[in-house]
């Protein structure tokens, strides 16, 4: 094994992945590909923490996975995989359960929104998604996971789980650390620029939709939520320019320039035109991933090949680290 450092990321199948999603994580996990061993996973057994459509699970998985690919990510190089394929995941969550407090749990902020969405149904599973998703990480060594912002919170607790468990068993545990990406780390509602651009929106104009076509992308840009002021200006910390701050930044996302220059640039232009060249730059960065995407989703034959065998070399990996951690708790070993 050479010295490259290990990544480990993953979405949840659990609604069309959004412009956000991809800005936010996807496209930086392709970047991430040359320089480090990746290992990335489509997180299926998180999403039953909310009520979902079984259909809707099994088809978004390949979805998500023709997606990744689609985005340039490159299922020899890297290891692409299914979450439940592996039980190593539930395995080690179940260890780290054991080691993690309620109070914890209570805090995190994920918890507190998607309880209040789902009122009906605050499960056990919902409480406690962090600690499996401390597993996944912990079963890799990962050294970094590249997250959006609203994820950092659950990577700190890994982090304090992991602490935990080797300040009483040794260094059974690497801890990992966040990455975030410089731009696009939090691309808000198209609606509410408050609120973060959620795949899981009931209003779908909220969001962009990477399986939007291309003609409803620039319409649901150009209906954006902005202000009456009327002028484009960077105030990220103004609430009032939410929207309008939000534009520039999808904007500095998919160009690359800075959200000053970006404000600069349009200084005297009004929202209309603005409107219609972040569309247009949105289009021009997602048409090629959705052509190829398309291509790849006619091979369902191929994308679980991939599966199968993303499954395999991860569960390779894990099984050393479950190994060591049944071993320091006490599990007998035959
Ligand atoms: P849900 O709405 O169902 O909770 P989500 O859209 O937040 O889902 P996740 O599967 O939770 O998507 O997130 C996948 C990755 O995309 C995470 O790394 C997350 O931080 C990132 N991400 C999600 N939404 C955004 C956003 N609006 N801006 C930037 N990054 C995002
Ligand atoms: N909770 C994450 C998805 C996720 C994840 C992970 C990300 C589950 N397990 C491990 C990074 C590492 C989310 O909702 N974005």
């Amino acid at each position: 094994m050479d010295d490259k450092k290990i990544i480990f990321s993953g979405v949840q199948p659990s609604g069309n992945l959004t412009l956000g999603n991809y800005l936010g994580a996807i496209r930086n996990w392709a970047k991430l590909q040359k320089d480090y061993h990746c290992i990335y996973a489509m997180m299926d057994m998180h999403t039953i923490t909310v009520r979902q459509t079984p259909a809707d699970i099994r088809r978004r998985t390949l979805e998500v996975l023709a997606l990744y690919i689609a985005c340039g990510i490159d299922p020899e190089e890297n290891i692409l995989f299914v979450q439940s394929h592996n039980p190593n995941h539930a395995e080690l969550a179940w260890v780290l359960n054991c080691y993690t407090y309620m109070g914890e749990m209570q805090r995190m902020t994920q918890f507190k929104d998607k309880s209040a969405r789902h009122a009906d149904n605050i499960n056990t599973g919902l409480f406690t998604y962090p600690v499996l998703m401390a597993a996944d990480i912990l079963l890799y060594g990962a050294d970094y996971v590249p997250v959006g912002k609203d994820q950092m919170q659950h990577i700190e607790i890994c982090r304090d789980i992991a602490g935990r468990f080797n300040a009483i068993y040794g260094d059974v545990f690497k801890i990992p650390e966040g990455l975030l990406s410089k731009s696009g780390a939090k691309i808000m509602s198209l609606q509410e620029p408050t609120k973060k651009m959620s795949k899981s929106d009931e209003n779908p104009k909220a969001y962009i939709s990477m399986m939007d076509d291309m003609n409803v992308v620039a319409k649901k840009i150009k209906s954006a939520v902005t202000d009456s002021e009327g002028v484009i200006e960077y105030r990220p910390d103004d609430e009032s320019k939410a929207g309008i701050n939000n534009l520039i930044s999808i904007m500095s996302a998919v160009t690359g320039k800075t959200p000053e220059e970006i404000a600069g640039d349009y200084a005297s232009a009004g929202y209309g035109t603005f409107k219609a060249d972040v569309a247009e730059a949105v289009v021009e960065v997602l048409a090629p991933i959705r052509a190829e995407y398309d291509r790849l989703i006619a091979d369902k034959a191929y994308l679980k090949d991939i599966c199968a065998s993303g499954a395999q070399r991860a569960r390779a990996i894990s099984q050393r680290t479950l190994n060591k951690v049944y071993k320091k708790v006490g599990f007998l070993q035959l």
